[in-house]
C-alpha cells in the first residue's frame, strides 16, 4: 500500500538531497551481487530483513521549514528477528538484560533531570539500545572501544556501573570524572580498555585506529570499535582515520548509528550516496548493512568483524539503520521528525523485537522468567540510583586537582607485551627498549 504523507500545495525543496533512503535496493538479503561480478559489489554484505525506503522531503511555508514523510513502507510488518549464528539462548538473554538496564537507566536519568538534579543536558539512546549493547558485547577482554554519547548501552557492557554514568551526569565527586564534567566525557585506560568520548566528531576515528597500532606494534592485533551518527561520518577525519586503518590493516570496527537524523537535519541533506556502508568501497575495507533494531543481526556483524580484526586482516565498516527515537538531547522535542516515522519505528523497538524473540518465538525465556528479569533489573537500576542521588558533590578544595592526573598518569606502559618493532624491519630477537629510546619510531 502507498502512502502519502505530503499535503499537496506543498512543494519539495531540492528533493533529491531531501529524500532519505534506506537501500532498498532490491538485492539479497546476504550478498549483493555486483552487476558485472567485479570486487565491489562483493564488499558490502546487507544482513537486514527488510530494507525500508523513505523521502523526507523539505518544505518551506514562508520563513518556516517543515519535513513531510513520503514511503510505500509505513504500514509494513514488522521482520522477524534474524537467528544469530553464533549466540546461544544464556547469551541473547545477557544482551536482552543490558538493553533493559540501558533503557531503564536513561528514563532514571529522564527524571532526575527534571528533578533538577542533573547539571547540564542528558543525551538518549532511545531506540539504539540494541545496537549499542549486542555492538559491544562482541568485544574480548584485550579490544578496545571509543564510545559516543548514545553508547551509555556500551558503557554498561564493558563494565560501567548504571551508578557511574548517573553520577556523571549528576557531577558527583565519586563520578568517573569526580564532578568536573557531565554527560559521558569519560573514559578507563586500565581496566575496561575504553577511551572517553571526543565531541569533535569523527575524532574518536583515528585515535582508536592509533589504539590498534600501538597494539599491534607491541605484538598484538586487536579490535578496537567505536561508533559514529550519519552525520559525524561525514567528518574528514573519519575518512582520515579509516583510511589509515585501511591501509595499515588495523582492527578499527566502526559501527555507523545511521539513524535518520544529525539533530534537526534528515540523512541524505547531507550526504549523497544510498547507503553509508557503500562508503566502505572507497576505503578498500568490506561494508556490513544490518538493521539497528535487530540486536542479533549487529553482534554478528560486529562479531566477525571483531574476529577479523584480530587475525590481523584489517577494519570493517558496519552501518547500523535504524531511528533516533528522541531529540538530539533532553532539550530538543524533535517537533521537525514527522510523526508517521516514529509510529513505524515504534513497532520496530529493539527492546520489543527481542523480547517477542525470546518469549514467543524461541521460548527461551517464560513470561515469569521475563517477570523476574525486569525486577532485578529494576531493582538493581533503583539501588545504584539511589547511591549515585545520595553520594556527595565535589568540595570546593578539590577543584584545583586533575581529571584524571595523578603521579603516575603519564607513564604509558604497554599493554600486551613490549614493542618488537616488527613493522619496522629490526632484530626480532630485540625485545625492550633502550632507556633513552620512545616505544615507537617512524624512521
Ligand atoms: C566536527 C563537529 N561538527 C559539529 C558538531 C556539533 N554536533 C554535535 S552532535 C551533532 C549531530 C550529530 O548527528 P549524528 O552524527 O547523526 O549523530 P546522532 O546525534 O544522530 O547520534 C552535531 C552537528 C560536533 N560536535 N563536531
Ligand atoms: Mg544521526
Amino acid at each position: 500500500m502507498k502512502m502519502k504523507m505530503m499535503k499537496k500545495k506543498s512543494s519539495p525543496v531540492n528533493e533529491r538531497a531531501a529524500k532519505v533512503s534506506q537501500g532498498d535496493n532490491g538485492n539479497s538479503p546476504l550478498q549483493r551481487e555486483s552487476s558485472n561480478g567485479d570486487y565491489r559489489g562483493n564488499l558490502v554484505r546487507d544482513l537486514r530483513l527488510e530494507k525500508p525506503s523513505f523521502k523526507v522531503l523539505q518544505i518551506r511555508d514562508g520563513e518556516k521549514v517543515r519535513y513531510e514523510v513520503e514511503s510505500a513502507d509505513l504500514e509494513a510488518p514488522v521482520p522477524a528477528i534474524r537467528e544469530s549464528k553464533y549466540l546461544r539462548r544464556e547469551h541473547c538473554i545477557e544482551i536482552y538484560r543490558w538493553m533493559l538496564l540501558n533503557r531503564r537507566m536513561e528514563t532514571a536519568l529522564e527524571n532526575l533531570h527534571k528533578q533538577g538534579k542533573v547539571v547540564g543536558g542528558v543525551y538518549f539512546g532511545l531506540g539504539q539500545e540494541g545496537c549499542s549493547c549486542a555492538s559491544a558485547y562482541a568485544l574480548g577482554k584485550d579490544d578496545w572501544m571509543g564510545p559516543m554519547i548514545r553508547n551509555q548501552g556500551a558503557l554498561l557492557v564493558r563494565g560501567f556501573r548504571a551508578a557511574d554514568i548517573m553520577m556523571q551526569y549528576m557531577a558527583k565527586a565519586g563520578s568517573p570524572t569526580k564532578g568536573r564534567d557531565t554527560t559521558s566525557h569519560f573514559g578507563d585506560l586500565e581496566r575496561r580498555n575504553v577511551v572517553a568520548p571526543i565531541s569533535m566528531l569523527g575524532d574518536l576515528v583515528p585515535v582508536l585506529t592509533g589504539v590498534a597500532l600501538g597494539a599491534r606494534l607491541q605484538g598484538k592485533n586487536i579490535a578496537v570499535m567505536t561508533w559514529i551518527g550519519d552525520g559525524g561520518q561525514s567528518t574528514g577525519v573519519t575518512y582520515e582515520g579509516i583510511n589509515f586503518a585501511s591501509v595499515q590493516k588495523l582492527g578499527l570496527v566502526l559501527v555507523i548509528e545511521s539513524n535518520l537524523w544529525a539533530y534537526s537535519t534528515p540523512s541524505d541533506m547531507q550526504y549523497g550516496v544510498k547507503d553509508l556502508a557503500d562508503r566502505a568501497i572507497g576505503y578498500g575495507i568490506p561494508g556490513v548493512i544490518v538493521d539497528g533494531t535487530d540486536a542479533m543481526q549487529v553482534y554478528d556483524a560486529c562479531h566477525e568483524a571483531c574476529e577479523r580484526a584480530r587475525r590481523g586482516e584489517g577494519a570493517t565498516l558496519i552501518e547500523a539503520k535504524m531511528m533516533r527515537m528522541k531529540g538530539h538531547a533532553i532539550h530538543d522535542g524533535a517537533d521537525y521528525v514527522p510523526k508517521p516515522m516514529f509510529e513505524y519505528w515504534k513497532r520496530r523497538d529493539p527492546i520489543l523485537r527481542m523480547e517477542n524473540y525470546l518469549i514467543k518465538e524461541k521460548k527461551w525465556l517464560s513470561s515469569a522468567d521475563h517477570e523476574k528479569l525486569i525486577a532485578e533489573v529494576e531493582k538493581q537500576l533503583e539501588a545504584e540510583r539511589e547511591i549515585a542521588v545520595n553520594s556527595p558533590m565535589p568540595t570546593p578544595e578539590s577543584a584545583a586537582g586533575g581529571v584524571y592526573c595523578d603521579e603516575s598518569c603519564h607513564q604509558i606502559k604497554p599493554r600486551y607485551a613490549m614493542p618488537k618493532d616488527r613493522m619496522l624491519g629490526q632484530n626480532e630477537k630485540q625485545v625492550g627498549l633502550k632507556q633513552s629510546e620512545a616505544p615507537v619510531h617512524f624512521k
